[in-house]
């Protein structure tokens, strides 16, 4: 599924259309089929197949064809002929945090600002403060997030991204070239959250005709390497996929070695060098006789080295290896396992989805309850609810109740973390709700200490049983606050709070090695929430299930993995 891709397409477009100045109308018309495109349910590449994109809603004749260039030839003329009309640096200017496009463009009428450096130095002489709508506390902001995105690790792609593209490609391959095995592994299958490269192994009787469709394939920009064996491509989103041709028998071996990591590697190397073995991407060999002792699945080559099977997301040299020695290996935490999404927002508050349709959702993901938890009032840009309108809220949620039952929707809300530590309501007006969880969604510019202490007061209004994203950073946008984490930790242990794995590709919060810090040190239980605003975020929480395994938790660490009657005795208890 490409839509995110072609989405970004549009918001680019819509971005660089106000650049340059065109009628506003267009820039608008742009964002919306941005916003549309990346909340469609169904992959943009099918409708484009079918001739079928006009049926998107704001999508009309100009756009849809807009998508078809971008599908086949990855690039869209309309893109290029709006670069042309900007200056390059203009359009470096414009993806600074703080500044956006409008910003970008004052900036560059009035001081004549064209580059990061000349910003940089603005900045710093206190120019930008009296620019009308900017002020000093946009000035600081500029400045930090000059830093943000020196610091940045730009170069890696976030799995939101890099899994559905790895996975078009497998459906792609499997429909129109003669595959017999296909199977994505690397860091992909690790679940990390960010990507260097995509690695994709197959098994094919007619590697030359495979070969063929992968670098002709529709996303391909150029082609980097080709060859019987191996090729790489860059995508037109510059991602790299390498894709190897192995033999049947060594399919599991080859598996085995480009999952990784290198380090899991290394070790298990040492292991067989010690029984006296020699492993490689193409077996386990026995070093005397150079006999080749297992190859065909990657269960035989652990198990010749003395080792049960390592789930992919643990295979770090972070512990692993020791524990699969003593045969002492975690079940960790399937996505199947999950009964449940707890984090989730409807046309009450900024969701594109009726509760309905949420729930509707879930019932297709096989869940037995959810909860709704749209944005309380204090966060106005996201049409955050009144108690009366929290009301109405749970009335329909009744009513649906009634209709859906024994599948169970509770009533929450998502409550703001306010800049004094307060929340939007009493303890008592909280009583409304089953469930509440609380975030910080302003104010992430406080120094660390205010910030960890917002955190710490929220979890003293009884009703607050979860915090929600808790380092409030977006992969590739905007860097985490700054926070004491291991302050939160104590806190939430003491006061029985849950901390969130926010499984919105996006965000990926708490991240692997928090989340397992967070159940080894502290304890702490955790809900794993996709936050969706629309019924295709909920899709998300299989990323989520990534960090939970990445963390090593299993079924009993994670409440929205309880049964209906746990979670309702979980809720029921404060
Ligand atoms: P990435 O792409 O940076 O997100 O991370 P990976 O883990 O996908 O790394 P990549 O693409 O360089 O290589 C894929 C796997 O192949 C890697 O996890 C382990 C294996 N591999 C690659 N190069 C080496 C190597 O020099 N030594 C060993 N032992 N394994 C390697
Ligand atoms: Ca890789
Ligand atoms: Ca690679």
């Amino acid at each position: 599924m490409r839509n995110k891709e072609v989405a970004q397409k549009f918001y680019e477009l819509a971005g660089l259309s106000e650049l340059a100045e065109e009628n506003p109308f267009k820039a608008r018309a742009y964002l919306k089929v941005a916003q549309q495109i990346e909340n469609l349910p169904v992959p943009v590449e099918d409708l484009a197949r079918e001739g079928k994109l006009t049926s998107i809603k704001g999508v009309g004749k100009a756009s849809a064809n807009k998508i078809l260039q971008y599908l086949n030839t990855g690039h869209i003329d309309k893109l290029e002929e709006l670069k042309k009309k900007i200056p390059e640096s203009l359009l470096e200017l414009e993806k600074v945090p703080e500044l956006g496009v409008r910003r970008a463009k004052i900036l560059f009428d009035t001081l004549g600002i064209q580059s990061v450096e000349s910003l940089k130095k603005a900045a710093m002489q206190g120019k930008i403060r009296n620019l009308p709508g900017f002020g000093e506390k946009i000035e600081k902001g500029i400045l930090k997030g000059l830093e943000d995105m020196k610091n940045r690790q730009s170069e890696r792609i976030s799995i939101g991204i890099a899994l559905p593209l790895a996975e078009s490609i497998v459906d792609e391959l499997k429909k129109y070239s003669p595959v017999e095995k296909i199977k994505i592994c690397g860091s992909i299958r690790r679940m990390k959250g960010t990507i260097g490269d995509i690695d994709i192994l197959v098994v094919s009787n007619n590697p030359v005709s495979v070969m063929d469709k992968f670098v002709s394939l529709g996303m391909v920009k150029n082609v980097i390497v080709k060859g019987e064996k191996k090729s790489s491509i860059l995508s037109t989103e510059n991602i790299q996929v390498d894709l190897r041709v192995v033999q049947r028998e060594l399919f599991g071996a080859a598996i085995q070695y480009f999952t990784g990591s290198k380090e899991h590697n290394i070790r298990i190397r040492e292991l067989a060098n010690k029984r006296n073995l020699k492993i490689n991407e193409y077996g386990v060999f026995d070093l005397n006789t150079n006999k080749c002792i297992a190859s065909e699945t990657e269960e035989s080559i652990y198990e010749s080295i003395g080792l049960p099977w390592i789930p992919p997301e643990i295979r770090e040299d972070s512990g692993e290896i020791e524990l699969a020695i003593e045969g002492k290996l975690p079940k960790l935490i399937e996505l199947t396992d999950i009964r449940g999404d707890i984090h989730l927002h409807s046309l009450y508050s900024d969701g594109m989805n009726s509760i309905e349709e949420m729930a509707q959702q879930a019932l297709q993901l096989g869940y037995n309850y959810i909860a709704i938890t749209d944005h309380a009032r204090a966060l106005g840009v996201a049409n955050g609810l009144s108690i009366e309108r929290y009301k109405d809220e749970k009335k329909e949620i009744e009513q649906l109740n009634r209709k859906f039952a024994p599948f169970k929707i509770f009533f929450g809300t998502e409550l703001n973390i306010l800049s004094d530590g307060r929340i939007d309501f009493s303890d008592e007006e909280l009583n409304l709700f089953d469930i509440c969880l609380a975030g910080i969604h302003s104010g992430m510019n406080q120094e660390k200490g205010k910030i960890t202490n917002r955190i710490i007061n929220a979890m003293s209004y009884n009703s607050v049983r979860a915090i929600t994203h808790p380092l409030g950073g977006i992969i590739g946008r905007r860097n985490n606050y700054d926070v004491d984490l291991d302050s939160v930790f104590k806190e939430a242990q003491k006061r029985d709070v849950l901390v969130e794995i926010n499984a919105s590709s996006q965000r990926l919060d708490l991240n692997d090695i928090n989340a397992r810090r967070a159940k080894e040190i502290y304890n702490l239980k955790f809900e794993i929430g996709t936050d969706a605003h629309s019924i295709d975020g909920m899709k998300d929480m299989r990323y989520g299930i990534g960090v939970a395994r990445r963390a090593w938790l299993t079924k009993s660490d994670v409440i929205n993995a309880f049964s209906l009657e746990e979670f309702e005795e979980f809720i029921g208890k404060r």
